[in-house]
Formats: structure tokens, sequence, C-alpha cells
């Protein structure tokens, strides 16, 4: 695929901010009907968003390395080349449907910048450090979040992983394989994450947690748990004009009620978040009755128990909606993630090195999370302004971007000075 972009001649005299590097992709991937960017996995944006960090690693003479899960390692090595005991950082460049510009590409941008800082300043970190870029973080396309980096820690069985489907009934290993990627290849790989001593992902701050506080960086306490699941009400799809009201087994008013339920059912548990947000009636036509129609539900929770037990709440309801329709309702767990709490050593060592930075607990998942069971792990949030993410109203200003740049450049430094 030829690269559109061209990446950043930076050199160490002449480090690139974030705003400049996050308008080099701007135009990657935007989304004319929805707003906002969508990039999922291997589409041609994002594999174009991945062409440009490949010529921009390139352009900084890091060691490029795309592993058999797809994940890109861009290495910024010791002299004497030795990576054992490497720090990691980085983040993922895929999107959500109609997501904001930053989830994921200002964690990758913030890297580079760091990466410029370092060096301008004659500063080589005793451990070789690698820029990651995770595949598949939003599981927008094949349903399960953070695919690459729990492939990486064997978190997901690799034959569950090539058989995901994406909405055109694409696998994971076919995609995997048009990307250029040996979907035979897919799996854990130990001795890599072995590798490594820590690592920090940099992210914007998809809450109102900075809106309201002082500075522009926040470091990662914890992330809530969280799943995805997938209900299926089948009923009798049928004519519009030919079926009377009492003839109908219709699963869409099912759906309906279960959504209206959901709310009223999350409002009862403190702290709890329950979302459908995609609806996926089939066949999907205006003068239709609908044969089946299937909802994604996500739950959260910063006890994964109360996430069950609202889950079984849920599942119940969607079994009493559906046989007030005289439909049938399934309801299938497809990814799920545990509360995470990141390393305390770490997170003090970043808090001693950012004095200034408030500790923020965070509700969305992120590939660290993933990590975070494999090796110490943490996360620096950078100001949203807007408080709103997942949408094309996701925000950081260029001085705040370059303030997170600043800071994990700092982070970096601290902990590999850190004893460990
Ligand atoms: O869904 C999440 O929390 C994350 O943005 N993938
Ligand atoms: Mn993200
Ligand atoms: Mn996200």
């Amino acid at each position: 695929m030829s690269t559109t972009t061209t990446a950043t001649t930076a050199n160490a005299a002449h480090p690139s901010s974030v705003s400049a590097l996050m308008r080099e992709i701007e135009h990657l991937g935007r989304d004319r009907t929805r707003g906002g960017y969508s990039r999922p996995v291997y589409s041609h944006p994002e594999l174009e968003l991945r062409e440009w960090f490949l010529a921009a690693a390139a352009a900084r003479g890091l060691d490029v390395e795309i592993d058999a899960n797809g994940i890109i390692w861009a290495w910024w090595d010791r002299p004497d080349g030795n990576r054992s005991g490497a720090l990691i950082t980085g983040s993922h460049l895929d999107s959500v449907p109609g997501g904001g510009a930053f989830d994921g590409p200002l964690g990758v941008t913030a890297a580079l910048a760091a990466v410029d800082l370092l060096r301008s300043e004659g500063r080589q970190p005793s451990v070789a450090i690698a820029i990651a870029v995770f595949p598949e973080e939003e599981g927008s396309r094949f349903g399960v979040a953070c695919l690459g980096s729990r492939l990486l820690t064997g978190a997901i069985d690799p034959d569950r992983a090539r058989s995901l489907r994406d909405a055109d009934g694409t696998t994971f290993a076919e995609a995997s394989a048009a990307a250029g990627f040996d979907p035979r290849h897919l799996g854990p790989d130990p001795s890599r994450v072995a590798q490594f001593s820590a690592f920090i992902e940099l992210h914007v701050e998809q809450g109102r947690g900075l809106v309201d506080l002082a500075g522009p960086v926040a470091i990662g306490s914890s992330i809530l748990g969280h799943g995805r699941w997938r209900v299926s009400f089948t009923g009798q799809g049928n004519h519009a004009g030919t079926t009377l009201m009492a003839d109908r087994r219709d699963p869409m008013v099912a759906a309906a009620r279960l959504i209206v339920g959901i709310e009223e059912i999350a409002r009862t548990v403190p702290g709890a978040r329950a979302t459908v947000g995609r609806l996926e009636p089939v066949p999907g036509g205006t003068n239709v009755i609908a044969s089946r129609v299937d909802a994604w539900l996500d739950v959260r929770h910063p006890d994964d128990d109360v996430t069950a037990a609202l889950v079984e709440r849920i599942r119940t309801r969607a079994s009493e909606v559906a046989a007030q329709q005289g439909c049938e309702a399934v309801l299938v767990e497809e990814s799920l993630s545990p509360t995470v709490s990141f390393d305390a050593n770490l997170r003090d060592t970043l808090q001693h090195a950012l004095p200034e930075a408030p500790v923020l607990d965070t509700g969305a998942g992120h590939d660290a999370g993933v990590l975070a069971a494999h090796l110490p792990t943490a996360m620096l949030f950078i100001r949203n302004p807007s408080g709103i993410s997942h949408s094309p109203e996701e925000y950081v200003e260029d001085a705040d971007a370059d303030h997170g740049a600043r800071a994990l450049a700092t982070a970096i430094m601290a902990v590999e000075a850190a004893p460990h």
C-alpha cells in the first residue's frame, strides 16, 4: 500500500509536536456520514495510518518490526542493541465508528514526540524503548476488545480469534491474511512479553476527570471491569402490511422493551453502566417485520461480581420480554475484562516524577489493562475539555497534547532510572 501521507522528517534538532503529528493523519478515515473517524482494524484508513506510523518511525531511525499478531514495534534501541528490560509505550490506531481523533492516535503520536524530545535533549534511556501499535483495541470490527494484546498475552484462544467475523462475514483470519499476516501464526508470544520491564500508555481522558481539575495530565489508577454480550431475539419475519398485530412475533419489539429495561435495571445499581449502542435487525427492511434482531450490550462496574449479577438480571429480562412477543432470546458473552489496578510501584514512580498530576481511574478499557496481568503497567491521561469520547466531539488542546508528550518523556526517564 502506498503511503499517501508523508511522515515527519523529525530529527533530534527539531522534535515534532504532538499537534503537528496529529495534523499529518487528521484526513485519514474521516466518516462523512457519522462525523468523526471510522478506522476499523485492517480497513483502508487504518492500514494507511499504520503505513504513516511506519514512515514516521523510519524517519526517526527506529527499528520497526511487525509481529505475527499484527502488532507494530518501533524500537529506539540501546547502543548495544540489548532489548531485555525494554520499556514499552504506544497505543492503538483503530477507532470506534464515528469516533474522535484522539482515542488511540494521541498515545502513538505522543510517544513519537516523547522520543523526539528526549533525543533533542541528548538523553538516552538506559533501556531500549519500543513504541507499540496494537491492532483492534476497540473490537469494533471483530467484537473482542484489545484483540491484539489479548493474542500477544494468550488472553484469547487463537482459534477463537481466527474465527471471529465482522459484519460482512469476513473472519479475522481472512482480514489478517489480507493485511499480510499468516493467521496460522496468531497467538501468544511469551518470550517477547518477557523482554519488557514496563508498559506506559498515554491516552486521551475519556470522561470529565480532568475537565474539572487543574492540570492537563493525570496518572491512571485502575480500569473499570467491562464486558460485551450479544442478545439475539428471534421471531417471525413477515410482511408489514399483511400481518395483523395479533399475529405477530416481532423481535424488534422485544429488543426495544429490553433496551428500556436495561436502562431501568442499571439505574438501580450504583456505579453501574449499561449500554446498547448497536442494534441489527435482520433483514432490516422498512416494510418488513424482522425475523431476528441482534443487540450488543456493554456492561461495566468496578466490582466484577456486580457486573455478573447485573448481566444475569438482564438475561432474565430478555427472556421475559421475548416470551411476551412469542420470541426467543439468547444472550452470549463476546468479550470480558476484569477490573484492573495498575502497578502501585510504577504508579508511585510516575507520581513522584509528575507531582502535579492527579490520580484517576477510568471507565474505558485499554491494552494497558490486558498487559497489566503480565508486566508493570501505567497510564497517563490527557485532558479532554469536552469530557466526551467515542464521538466526534472528543478533543485535546495542542498545548495539553504537548504537555502530555513532555510528561511521557519524564515518565520514561523516571521509570528507567527507578530500581527494578
Ligand atoms: O470500550 C472501551 O472502553 C475502549 O475505548 N476500547
Ligand atoms: Mn483507546
Ligand atoms: Mn476507545
